[in-house]
This record gives C-alpha cells, sequence and structure tokens, in this order.
C-alpha cells in the first residue's frame, strides 16, 4: 500500500540581497495563505544556495536576518511556522550529498537557471550553482514535504526534486520518499522587471529601478511605478488584450495579486484607462500594502539577538524533523543498521 504523507509544506528563499515585490508576492505571500491552511509548514533561508554566487560575508548575514524580518513582518507567525536558516540544518547538506549520487549530469544539465546564471561564464561557474537543484530537493525531501508553493522560475528544479525521489524509490526498492507537488498559483507567478517585460525581476538584477525592494519607501515605489516601461495603448477590458504586451501585463497582474483580485476583475474595473491614470492607483495600492511590511522590518532589525534566537529556536525544530528521516536514509542506503 503506498505511504501516506502528513501534508507538508516546504519552501525558502536566498538571502543573495533585498527582498523584492517578485520574492513577496510569487512566494511570501502564499506561504503566509498556506500557513492558514490544513498543512504544517517549513520556511527556510537558503543561505546555501545563496554562496554559489559571490556573497560578501557581512551583507548575508545581515541579509539572512533581514529576510527573517521580512517573513514575520509579511505575517509568517514564528511559533506556528518553523523559521530556520539552512546552514543551521546539517541534514540538508547530508541528504544532499546523496541527491548528488541520484541526480545524472543530464538532468542537471537542461536546468534553465543555471544556464541563466552562469550565461556565457559556465566554465567559470561554482561547482555548488550547478549542483543547486539537487541540494534543493534535499531541502525539501528531508522534511517529506508534500507542497512546495514556488514561483513559475523554479518549477523545473521542483519537477527535478519529483524525478529524484522517484529515482531514490525505485533504486533502492522503497517507498520513502514523496513526489511533491509544486504550488504555483494566483495572478503574480511571474512578476517582471519594471524596465524589461522579458526579464524577472530579481533581487540581483544591476538595474535598482527594475524591482520594488521591500524596503523602499513610498516615494521610491511611486517614482519606480510612475518610470515602469509601457506602451501608449490604454488598458483592455478583457485578458485577451494583454496578450504581446508583456509590460502591461505585468502591471495588471502586480495589481491584481496585490489587490487579492482575479486579473478579469481587474481589468472589469481599469480597463480603457491610460497608464498615466493606472500608474498612480498601482503606486497608491503598492504603498498601502507595503508600508505597514517595511516599517515592522525595520523595527524587527533593530533587535537582532531577537531574530537570530527565532532562527536558532527554528533550527532545533527543524532538525527534530529531519534528524529521524536522514537516519532512515541511511538504513535504506545501507550506510547504518543491520
Ligand atoms: N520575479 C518573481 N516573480 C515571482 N516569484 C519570484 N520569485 C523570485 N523572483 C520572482 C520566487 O521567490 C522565491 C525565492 O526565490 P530565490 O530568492 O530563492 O531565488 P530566485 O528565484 O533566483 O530569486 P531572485 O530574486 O531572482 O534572486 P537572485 O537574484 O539572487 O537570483 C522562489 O519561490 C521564486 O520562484
Amino acid at each position: 500500500m503506498a505511504t501516506t504523507f502528513t501534508p507538508r509544506v516546504f519552501s525558502g528563499i536566498q538571502p543573495s540581497g533585498g527582498l523584492t515585490l517578485g520574492n513577496y508576492l510569487g512566494a511570501i505571500k502564499r506561504f503566509v495563505d498556506m500557513q492558514a491552511d490544513e498543512f504544517e509548514t517549513i520556511y527556510c533561508m537558503v543561505d546555501l544556495h545563496a554562496i554559489t554566487v559571490w556573497q560578501d560575508p557581512a551583507d548575508l548575514r545581515r541579509n539572512t536576518r533581514e529576510l527573517c524580518a521580512g517573513f514575520i513582518a509579511s505575517g509568517i507567525d514564528p511559533e506556528q511556522s518553523v523559521l530556520f536558516n539552512q546552514s543551521q540544518v546539517p541534514e540538508h547538506t547530508q541528504l544532499g550529498w546523496i541527491f548528488n549520487t541520484v541526480a545524472r549530469m543530464g538532468w542537471l544539465n537542461r536546468m534553465t537557471q543555471f544556464k541563466d546564471k552562469a550565461g556565457k561564464n559556465r566554465e567559470n561557474s561554482s561547482v555548488g550553482l550547478f549542483a543547486y537543484p539537487a541540494l534543493m530537493a534535499a531541502d525539501i525531501l528531508i522534511y517529506h514535504a508534500t507542497h512546495v508553493p514556488v514561483g513559475e522560475d523554479q518549477k523545473q528544479h521542483v519537477e527535478l526534486t519529483r524525478d529524484i525521489a522517484a529515482k531514490f524509490n525505485h533504486d533502492y526498492g522503497v517507498d520513502f520518499f514523496p513526489v511533491t507537488e509544486p504550488v504555483i498559483e494566483g495572478a503574480a507567478t511571474r512578476v517582471m522587471s519594471l524596465r524589461d517585460g522579458s526579464k524577472k525581476m530579481s533581487k540581483s538584477d544591476a538595474s535598482d529601478m527594475s524591482r520594488i525592494n521591500m524596503t523602499d519607501d513610498a516615494d521610491a515605489i511611486a517614482q519606480k511605478i510612475r518610470k515602469a516601461r509601457t506602451d501608449p495603448d490604454a488598458l483592455p477590458s478583457e485578458v485577451e488584450g494583454l496578450k504581446d504586451r508583456p509590460e502591461a501585463r505585468n502591471l495588471v497582474n502586480i495589481f491584481a495579486a496585490m489587490d487579492d483580485r482575479s486579473v478579469e476583475a481587474v481589468l472589469a474595473d481599469v480597463g480603457g484607462k491610460q497608464f498615466s491614470e493606472f500608474k498612480p492607483m498601482l503606486a497608491d495600492l503598492a504603498v498601502a500594502k507595503l508600508s505597514p511590511i517595511s516599517t515592522e522590518m525595520a523595527r524587527l532589525m533593530e533587535h537582532p539577538d531577537e531574530i537570530d534566537k527565532i532562527l536558532d529556536r527554528g533550527a532545533t525544530r527543524a532538525r527534530e524533523i529531519a534528524s529521524p528521516i536522514l537516519k532512515k536514509t541511511y538504513e535504506i542506503v545501507g550506510m547504518v543498521g543491520s
């Protein structure tokens, strides 16, 4: 009989820079929603992933705390959810090594994120950047997580996690790791750059005008939206009218996700408006939703010791779940036991 797994959510974010609106709408806001559902929820600052590209140590430390503050300020309750820093739970890397032996070179070679991040500099990329998806599979499966809320860009990595789980189960003749479901839902699963509708909004984009940072003040948010690239036409009343208009679609998607409405409902209201009218509406909405979060983040950042305590306690709780799963994995592989 197939094993029944506890409904459990795992997801992570890299402390590789300040949080963006893309991280918030594509990931954190949905982490908060899933906390209210029937799941156990485990959320992680994935610092081991962050260092697959160079991170200044002082920045990494600060970004990890700020990310934790961002989670809590957005509504993640550290009592209800397990909130911790990946490097403090060594079971991730221990299982990650085993998954390095399960994943095939050909599978990793197909990962578009590696191609994007390595770019023309493939030979000079870290081995860790290439192996990133096998560690991500371990992040998820060390908790037997059944559901992983992510943005569209991480879909391929979650599919690889499923492949690794299936191959491990098949090779060792067990039904031990769940075949995890990616949860990619809502209007903003891929928030695009404000400067280029074909590029994802990203923490590490060279242009600060391309993104809204969660720490931006009201003036910066309004200015970035005012300067966001658009086309000269008015907004359509129907979704089909956004076809081949990536910048317009992006701003409408952001509006819908922030207002918890469907794109159809938003267009029914704003169809026919020029961007000169729509952009201030979007800026007001963004400021109203993001300001309380950034204020709370700043308050939490005044108490770094408290953040460290929360992360320490989260790591202890995470290890309580991860440790028996690693032990059983070692038994299955034949490294311990009779
Ligand atoms: N633009 C986006 N739209 C929707 N979701 C997004 N996510 C990231 N950018 C967008 C989602 O946020 C979660 C955490 O992402 P990450 O920090 O682990 O890595 P990333 O996807 O590589 O994010 P960045 O901002 O682009 O970081 P850098 O610049 O360091 O590479 C994931 O669920 C992701 O889908």
